[in-house]
């Protein structure tokens, strides 16, 4: 029994190490070296390259390395057929959380105009409103935007989300569908992306978005780089419509050196370091759901192929 695994980030020994000591029967292969195809039953993966999945004729399992699935639904060549899992992690939402928490905080409190008059020593004050009066919307209410919304109703935020299927959470205004999303707009003064990349939600973030915003607005992206259509970002911001944006996640990554966004002095850039699963809590989950797919069952936080998320 083998286990291919790839990983964007090398760290092939540390994996070794934790998948060894919950899988002891399972022979890992790191991609490129897949050895013998017919040997693997199990992926465990981000980004793998397009084409590689589908060649393992005796795979009986796919995990995700991350929260997010949209690479391996770009990979025309998927085999969508076969059981699929995500990592939902506690300790994954809580990081997410407090990238939310820092840059919502950053917005709300001026922190982008602040830097900005630092360098010109100019000394301005500006207070913003109580947190009880900061209207933060967060597009997706799933494992991560719960967790960011109640972090943010901690410190008294007035949290709303937007979802595809109706919710109710206590204390945040849930709003759902294309049909409520403008509502949600209009009373949003922070915007948090946390929706999956499927084709419903890319380039969602764009021009006809922006202007339903609020004037004044700020715009926070750790969901997926496509979400946001960069000069109608960028557009914004030098109108002043829109005040400011923290982007983690690109149309291409590693972030071209000469993008514009680089350098626009109302953006500020994270190398996709919003969040990240420990390995150790990924193996352990790993495990399980392979022992559940050698007993017939469903894994744990099956992907939906249908909805791509
Ligand atoms: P979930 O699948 O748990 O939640 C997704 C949420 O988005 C759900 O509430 C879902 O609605 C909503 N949604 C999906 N499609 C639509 C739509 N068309 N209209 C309205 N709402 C929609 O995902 P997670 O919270 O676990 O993760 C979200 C994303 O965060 C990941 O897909 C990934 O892209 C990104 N991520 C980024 C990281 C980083 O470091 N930058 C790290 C980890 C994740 P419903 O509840 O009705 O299904
Ligand atoms: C993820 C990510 O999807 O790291 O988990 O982006």
């Amino acid at each position: 029994m083998a286990l291919i695994f790839h990983s964007k980030i090398k760290r092939d020994d540390w994996w070794r190490e934790v998948l060894g000591k919950v899988l002891p029967g399972m022979e890992v292969r790191f991609y490129p070296e897949i050895g013998n195809p017919d040997d693997i039953e199990y992926a465990l993966c981000f980004a793998m390259p397009h084409g590689v999945l589908s060649q393992f004729k005796n795979l009986k399992g796919i995990f995700s390395l991350g929260a997010g699935v949209d690479h391996f639904f770009a990979d025309p060549d998927f085999p969508k057929h076969l059981p699929f899992a995500r990592v939902v992690d506690d300790e994954l939402t809580a990081r997410m959380s407090e990238y939310v928490l820092q840059h919502v905080l950053n917005h709300h409190r001026y922190q982008a105009d602040f830097d900005l008059q630092q360098k010109d020593h100019v000394w301005k004050e500006r207070f913003p409103p109580a947190a009880r009066n900061r209207k933060v919307g967060i597009l997706g209410l799933g494992a991560l935007g719960q967790g960011a919304a109640e972090r943010l109703k901690y410190l008294e935020f007035d949290v709303a989300g937007w979802s595809r299927s109706p919710k109710e959470i206590e204390g945040v205004t849930c709003y759902h569908g294309a049909d409520q999303l403008d509502e949600f707009l209009a009373r949003t003064e922070i915007l948090v992306c946390l929706l999956p990349l499927t084709e419903e939600t890319t380039g969602i973030i764009n021009k006809d978005l922006l202007a339903k915003l609020p004037e004044g607005a700020a715009v926070i992206n750790p969901g997926r780089g496509p979400h946001v259509v960069p000069e109608d970002l960028m557009t914004a911001i030098d109108s002043g419509h829109i005040s400011s944006a923290t982007l983690d996640v690109f149309i291409q990554e590693p972030l071209p050196e000469n993008d514009p966004l680089w350098d626009h002095p109302k953006i500020r850039i994270t190398p996709h370091v919003a969040s990240v699963a420990a390995p150790e809590r990924v193996a352990a989950l790993t495990a399980e759901n392979i022992k559940r797919i050698e007993n017939g069952e469903d894994p744990l936080n099956k992907v939906d192929p249908e909805r791509g998320y």
